[in-house]
């Protein structure tokens, strides 16, 4: 239902845990399935918000946990734009990051997106001067985004020539990591009271 055919490489990043004994059983690598179920039982105009916990196979280090929690959102109406996408998660990384943070939206793929983007917000170790943490770049990538890609609508009954929408995704950890200069995922999840303690 994502617009990602079995043979992709995008599937190689969805690669999660499967229950042993419990046929076609799996641990949801994103909190996507929430979106397609409200899109395939409602009409437009549909505004949702899906988190939740989600499964990776990953080897697991600083950056990456084999679980994290997601937030997604998903916005379909008659006339949405990318403009619309903008101007809300624009207003979003103002109210979470502060005004003063500067971001950009740098253009990227995802297989149910399109056309798709990242938002960066400028590095704040280095205040964009390049570091360790940004790899030099000077930027963090904060969230992926899109124009809902025409085959979701399609595959979900709803009529792309009438319908848009935009979808966003993001880690909660990793948005409170970038806030909170927190270098280490496991941190989150470790439960050393000292760490709570701090928040
Ligand atoms: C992320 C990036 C993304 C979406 C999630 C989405 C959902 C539907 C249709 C189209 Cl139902 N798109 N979600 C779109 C772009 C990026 O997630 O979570 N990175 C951690």
């Amino acid at each position: 239902m994502l617009n990602v055919p079995k043979d992709h490489p995008a599937r190689d990043v969805q690669d999660t845990f499967y229950v042993k004994n419990l046929a076609g059983v799996v641990l949801r690598s994103q909190t996507s399935g929430a979106q397609i179920h409200v899109m395939e039982d409602r009409k437009p105009p549909i505004k949702v918000i899906a988190p939740g916990r989600v499964y990776r196979n990953e080897n697991i280090n600083a950056r990456k946990n084999n679980f994290f929690h997601q937030i997604e959102g998903l916005y379909v109406d008659k006339g949405i734009t990318f403009g619309d996408l903008k101007g809300v998660l624009n207003e979003f990384i103002r109210l979470y990051f502060g005004a003063s943070r500067p971001t950009r939206f740098r253009s990227s793929f995802f297989p149910f997106t399109e056309p798709s983007a990242e938002v960066d917000v400028q590095c704040i170790m280095c205040q964009g001067k390049g570091c360790r943490t940004c790899s030099g770049t000077g930027w963090l990538e904060v969230l992926g985004c899109g124009m809902v890609d025409v085959n979701v609508l399609k595959g979900v009954g709803i009529d792309p020539d009438v319908y848009t929408g935009f979808a966003f995704g993001m880690g909660v950890e990793r948005l409170a990591m970038l806030k909170y200069a927190v270098d280490d995922i496991r941190l989150f999840f470790n439960n050393d009271k000292r760490f709570l303690d701090q928040f």
